[in-house]
């Protein structure tokens, strides 16, 4: 548990934090700073007793998990990804919302590929949520772990397809890939330190309902 007797909040700067803030302005709380002008990694709010941590998003479960932060906003892709030990997932808040795909470079036959029984390369940074939706589709797969764009796979060679989210979809038609199945849908999640949940109770119920309220 971390030393701050109020709340900490992790989030990841960019499309979660930018959604986040109309969610934080329901329970009263406003950042001080905008994490993409300042450097600043840990960020006051209006009150006292409650601070923002700047954490990459697919680290923001950790930092949950371990109590380092009370709260956090993460992706269902990314919660997929984490085994979720310590963490309670209250609340779907419908923010950064997409789509996990398979994708394929255009003129890749995927489905014909699957048909033969062939064994496929995957390229992706969501191994396990790529694993699970090949073995129930029975598709033999080598999986690739990637933690940059995927993009670049299929066009140098390196995979046959990847897993990826989607939003408008124009990064893969800029790459002349199209998306040939999908997983499911994604959106960002309240996620809550179990043991803070206990411990900080009184402090965390107010923040937690405005969120729902927020959402409803
Ligand atoms: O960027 P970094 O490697 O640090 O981590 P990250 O990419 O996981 O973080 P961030 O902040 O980019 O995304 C945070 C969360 O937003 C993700 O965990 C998803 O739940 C959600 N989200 C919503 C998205 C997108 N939409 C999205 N479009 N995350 C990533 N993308 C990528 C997409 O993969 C593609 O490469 O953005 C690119 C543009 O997408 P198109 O389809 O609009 O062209
Ligand atoms: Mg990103």
């Amino acid at each position: 548990m971390n030393d701050f007797s109020g709340i900490t909040i992790a989030l990841s700067k960019g499309r979660i934090f930018e959604e986040t803030l109309p969610l934080l302005a329901v329970a009263g709380i406003t950042p001080a700073e905008n994490p993409e002008q300042s450097r600043k990694l840990i960020i006051g709010t209006n009150r006292a007793d409650v601070r923002v941590v700047i954490v990459r998003a697919s680290d923001v479960p950790t930092y949950v998990q371990y109590g380092a932060a009370d709260l956090g906003i993460a992706g269902k892709d990314v919660l997929l990804e984490h085994d979720g030990v310590g963490i309670y997932q209250p609340l779907d808040l419908k923010i950064a919302r997409c789509r996990m795909c398979v994708a394929v470079a255009e003129g890749f036959d995927y489905q014909a590929h699957v048909q033969r029984g062939a064994r496929l390369r995957v390229a992706t940074k969501y191994i396990k949520t790529a694993r699970e939706h090949f073995a129930a589709k029975g598709v033999h797969v080598d999986l690739i772990k990637l933690y940059g764009s995927m993009e670049l796979a299929p066009l140098a060679g390196l995979a046959d397809a990847i897993v990826d989210v989607v939003s408008s979809g124009n990064t893969l038609k800029a790459n002349k890939l199209v998306a040939v199945e999908d997983i499911c849908l994604i959106s960002s999640r309240l996620i809550v330190n179990q043991a803070a949940l206990k411990l900080k109770r009184e402090m965390l119920q107010p923040v937690i309902e405005a969120f729902v309220r927020a959402v409803a």
